[in-house]
């Protein structure tokens, strides 16, 4: 990439607004305000019929994790998950403007540029690609973005939630070009989404083409609307923008697709006045989720559990420190451990009731390591919003409350 990177004033917008949507983290509300109606328990569910099988299923009116919202985003209530696998309906959300409602029957992909033969799929015409399903996460590089200067939010939720991963079902993007020959000269793609903000973001082809996925299934059924019903673009690893949703349009050329009427793009702000851009991939990053900011333990024993990930591929090790970064001990990772989505970490501890500061590091097959705060910000600075991939430091105070610090 030899073109110099300017910030344009729409990215000084998005950034604006993103860093908006951080400061207005302590005001996110409830997504449905729907406390339900507590249900009549009877006193001996043995001696009552119980309810008769239903078309669509519903989770216990006991349970309350929910997503909360900002103004165009939603965050996964990470505290209150366990495994790998988010469910659909907790998935992150973040949409430029909003969520278009598109019926799949008359929802159409146009794929041209330098392309043998340009071509319109429909969805049939897409399902009866081979089909792939694999987990991956989804982050948004925007993740984070409230804690670089001091700590932003108070729970998992708020501090890590642009964050989930689903079983993700579709095309390999590599055969749809196949079909429509790419043509040699082929190096870059422009992706847009049929929403209001008909978003659309430049990628390289290369390195997209070895895993990206022309996804219609999440979780074993249809897209959400919210995760771009009913086709998405997902390369995984990738930082969560590049995954358009709501896809109707890939153009394939020989150059970024860099002007303003092509797209707009994110970038980072360094220390000394340059940004860097296309900075895909996310870096490996983890977080505890339990106990983590908001929640409360008691002496004795705790589990600390927690979810690690990384862009490049496989998570090798997770270390917990219960003594802000002091010592460091191995976690157990929870297996299957899938290159590129969540994996789940455990560590026993025992709580004497002192002062302790829980943090999390995690290593990728690379050999990365996730980077203190200071080391972070020693090389970014504070000047830019995306890719905070820093440990996260919880502190236990001697009453058994928990809070986000920065140590
Ligand atoms: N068409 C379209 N695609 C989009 C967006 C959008 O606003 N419109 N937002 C992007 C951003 S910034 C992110 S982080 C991911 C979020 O995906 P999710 O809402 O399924 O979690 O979608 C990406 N794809
Ligand atoms: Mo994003």
């Amino acid at each position: 990439m030899s073109q110099k990177p300017t910030l344009s004033r729409r990215t000084f917008l998005t950034a604006a607004s993103l860093a908006g949507l951080a400061a207005a983290q302590a005001m996110l509300q409830p997504l449905q305000a729907q406390t339900p109606d507590a249900p009549t328990v009877p006193e001996d569910p043995t001696k009552v019929p119980g309810a008769p099988p239903s078309a669509y299923g519903q989770r216990s009116s006991f349970e309350q994790a929910q997503r909360l919202a900002g103004s165009s985003s939603s965050l996964t209530p990470l505290q209150d998950l366990h495994g790998i696998v988010t469910p659909a309906s907790l998935h992150f959300e973040r949409h430029h403007n909003g969520v278009p409602l598109i019926d799949p029957a008359r929802h159409r992909l146009l794929i041209h540029g330098l392309v043998e033969r340009p071509m319109i799929f429909t969805m049939d015409e897409l399902k009866r690609f081979p089909a792939v399903s694999r987990l991956a996460f989804i982050e948004c590089s925007g993740n984070s973005a409230g804690e670089w200067h001091e700590p932003g939010g108070q729970t998992a939720q708020q501090t890590q939630g642009l964050i989930s991963s689903s079983e993700w079902t579709g095309v390999l993007l590599a055969i749809v070009l196949r079909e429509v020959g790419m043509k040699p000269d082929a190096t870059w793609m422009l992706a847009e989404g049929a929403d209001a903000a008909a978003m659309t973001r430049s990628i390289p082809l290369a390195p997209a083409l070895e895993e990206a996925l022309l996804c219609y299934a999440q979780n074993g059924e249809a897209l959400r609307p919210e995760q771009g019903y009913p086709l998405r673009l997902l390369i995984p690893g990738w930082e969560g923008n590049v995954c358009i949703k709501w896809l109707r349009r890939l153009k394939l050329g020989a150059a970024p697709f860099m002007t303003r009427e092509e797209t707009s793009h994110y970038t980072d702000l360094m220390p000394n006045g340059t940004a860097r851009q296309f900075t895909l991939v996310m870096e490996a990053k983890s977080v505890i989720t339990s106990p983590s900011g908001g929640q409360q333990i008691r002496p004795g024993f705790v589990e600390i559990r927690g979810l690690a990930w990384s862009g490049r591929g496989r998570v090798t090790q997770v270390e917990v420190s219960t003594d802000g970064g002091e010592t460091w001990r191995k976690a157990q990772l929870q297996k299957p451990v899938l290159a590129k989505c969540h994996t789940r970490f455990r560590f026993p501890w025992r709580w004497n009731g002192q002062e302790a500061i829980l943090q999390s590091r995690c290593a990728d097959e690379t050999g990365y390591v996730q980077p203190s705060r200071q080391a972070l910000v020693a090389v970014r600075g504070l000047h830019s919003i995306y890719h905070n991939n820093a440990i996260q430091s919880w502190k236990v105070s001697r009453d058994g409350a928990v809070h986000n610090v920065h140590v």
